[in-house]
């Protein structure tokens, strides 16, 4: 499904990031893949009758699919991606955890949504090393028209987060489908209008630090049936690993190990003294 990065490309993005706060990794993903999603996440907008957003920030021409994690074994090779994975540890540290995974369908007279900061709730002086990550899939392409992801390189840097509402001159992040736009947690952005009469679809896969609180809560929207059947990585990334060996245990265990009695290697950070 996807390529991998070789050392130098890996330096370049992660260079991106450092500086601008966001780099755009183009053909991560193959158009079979893009067509795939794009099929599937057209089905579960009308299984799951999703209308549009009602409001300023989520958009109010714009269909959103939470928790695809919950809705078929397609959307598992998502948290996973092979590519974005080092991007995430070079932003926040090992371990990452899946935030939230969600698809966000711009349609068509959509106006842009408020410029914001992905991690603008967490009460933390700015600047700061990133708390959450974002990556957003291009599973069409995505252009100025049709309201490609807007951003201010440089943003992330910056000692506060913008004000909700106020206008700011931002750029572009347009790329083709099979694209993927990753994103330092500070960096300001947000959707863009979308002028045509196409639908622009992504799918926003966001991570934050193995230590802190998911986005979308992994351990009750996931049934546990369905989460026993997830890999080892996927499941860690899911929550249901112990951070450093000792954030999240119970009773020792991992709540992978509580849960579904698997044999995985875990020691306690207490056993390494
Ligand atoms: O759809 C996009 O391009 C960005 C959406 C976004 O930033 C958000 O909903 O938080």
């Amino acid at each position: 499904m996807s390529t991998t990065l070789d050392d130098p490309a890996l330096a370049a993005h992660q260079a991106n990031l450092d500086r601008d706060g966001y780099t755009i990794v183009r053909d991560a993903f193959d158009v079979d893949t893009a067509a795939a999603l794009h099929t599937d996440v057209r089905r579960l907008e009308t299984l799951l009758q999703i209308g549009p957003g009602t409001n300023g920030f989520e958009g109010r021409a714009t269909h959103r699919v939470y928790n695809l994690l919950a809705h078929g074994e397609l959307y598992q090779q998502i948290p996973v991606h092979p590519v974005v994975l080092p991007l995430m540890r070079h932003l926040m540290g090992d371990s990452p955890l899946v935030s939230s995974l969600s698809s966000i369908t711009i349609g068509p007279g959509e106006t842009a949504q408020p410029i914001h900061a992905d991690d603008q709730v967490m009460p933390l002086t700015k600047p700061h090393r990133a708390l959450t990550a974002n990556s957003m899939w291009a599973i069409t392409d995505f252009t100025e028209a049709n309201g490609a992801t807007r951003i201010i390189p440089g943003s992330h840097l910056l000692d506060h987060s913008p004000v909700y509402g106020q206008h700011y001159d931002s750029i572009c992040a347009e790329m083709t489908a099979g694209s993927i736009l990753v994103w330092h947690g500070s960096l300001w952005h947000g959707g863009g209008a979308n002028v045509t009469d196409q639908r622009r679809m992504g799918i926003a896969m966001n991570y934050c630090a193995g230590w802190i609180r998911q986005q979308e809560n992994q351990q009750l929207g996931l049934p546990l049936g369905l989460v026993g059947t997830f890999s080892p990585e996927l499941q860690e990334l899911c929550g249901f690993g112990v951070y450093k060996g000792l954030i999240g245990h119970i009773d020792r265990r991992t709540p992978a190990q509580a849960l579904f009695e698997t044999e995985a290697d875990h020691r306690m950070l207490w056993d390494r003294t």
